[in-house]
């Protein structure tokens, strides 16, 4: 069977469009890139234990770094020289990255979180590169930071790359949810998922339940109607929480279910949830959208907020269509 590679599915669409430049296509390739890179780091991470723990200096001489500091900046290194954009965001930085003079630049804007659910990298359990891409809004000139704090709504392309038993690449231009999967004996990754489609309704919860006694009584309601057979399934939802949320969400992306990240009041950091609204929220409810599910912050659409600031917060409620408005109707009762 001929194989789709991820390269042929991207120039396939830039013909379709006749005012494409191809820029966009070079801006996903090399984004691609960078995730093969990470990619390799990680499936290695067990052997920082064999080779040597991070923080030490390697045979090199250099000091070995993070893996979540790693991802950070090999995105950071390659695609600031990559010319095509104008700025970039990540969830490691505190400030907006500008591309410096002496790279070309472009218009695109480039928010990413390097490695989301990297606490779980020395249990062996998947992470992910979470990605949202914007073109900027003004002509030329530096980019100001109102052009990269835009409503989810406005982003061009959203997606991630799952590194799990394989790496896998998932994303939507607005024209549904494509998954590839990387084959490594020839380095490409391979149509595996053509336009996926979530289930209306889910089977699976996913949330911290933890934190049950620092919930409002509106959470403790929406929890508990999954939980119960008086839901529409008649019986309770499976619970599945891996606690890195990319994978969560794909999981339930496939499978059909919600995940939910609400605010609680453990302390003044968390009255908004814990979850970013630029870097982790919208991507993924651009792609949920596309894919036909919807995501909530308990009342609003994710993709209609307006930002105010880079690493703001937000309540995340992600799945399947009638989970998401069940959620919407539970606390609006409240
Ligand atoms: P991080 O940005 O500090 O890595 O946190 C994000 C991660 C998500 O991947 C995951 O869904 C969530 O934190 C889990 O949080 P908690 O441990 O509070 O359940
Ligand atoms: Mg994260």
């Amino acid at each position: 069977m001929a194989q789709v590679t991820v390269t042929e599915q991207l120039l396939l669409h830039q013909k379709a469009s006749p005012m494409a430049t191809g820029r966009f296509t070079m801006l996903l390739n090399e984004l691609i890139l960078a995730a093969k890179i990470i990619s390799r780091e990680v499936n290695k991470a067990g052997l920082v234990n064999v080779l040597g723990f991070t923080g030490e200096i390697n045979i090199q001489g250099e000091k070995v770094k993070k893996l979540d500091e790693f991802a950070n900046s090999v995105l950071i290194h390659r695609m600031q020289r990559s010319g095509l954009l104008c700025a970039m965001s990540s969830e490691e930085n505190a400030d907006l990255i500008e591309i410096p003079d002496k790279f070309k630049h472009g218009d695109y804007i480039l928010i990413f979180d390097p490695l989301d659910g990297s606490s779980n990298i020395d249990v062996n359990v998947n992470v992910g590169t979470i990605f949202s891409i914007f073109r900027r809004t003004a002509e030329n000139g530096p980019v100001r930071l109102e052009e990269v704090l835009q409503k989810g709504s406005e982003q061009v392309a959203a997606g991630y790359f799952l590194y799990g038993t394989s790496t896998m690449m998932v994303y939507t231009t607005g024209d549904g949810v494509h998954g590839f999967t990387l084959d490594p004996s020839v380095g490409e990754f391979l149509l595996s998922h053509q336009n996926i489609m979530t289930p209306e309704d889910g089977k699976i919860y996913s949330i911290n339940e933890g934190y049950w006694n620092y919930w409002d009584e509106p959470t403790r309601e929406v929890v508990s109607y999954f939980k119960s057979s008086a839901n529409t399934q008649k019986k309770p939802y499976s619970s599945r929480y891996i606690g890195s949320l990319v994978s969560d969400f794909h999981r339930n992306l496939i499978y059909g279910g919600i995940f939910l990240y609400p605010k609680d009041h453990r302390d003044s950091k968390r009255t908004s949830g814990k979850l970013r609204l630029l870097c982790e929220a919208n991507p993924l409810a651009f792609v949920i959208e596309q894919a036909g599910g919807l995501a909530i912050d308990g009342q609003n659409r994710i993709l209609d907020i307006e930002p105010c600031e880079l690493h703001q917060r937000v309540p995340l409620f992600i799945g399947s269509k009638n989970d998401v408005l069940k959620v919407k109707e539970l606390y609006g009762k409240s």
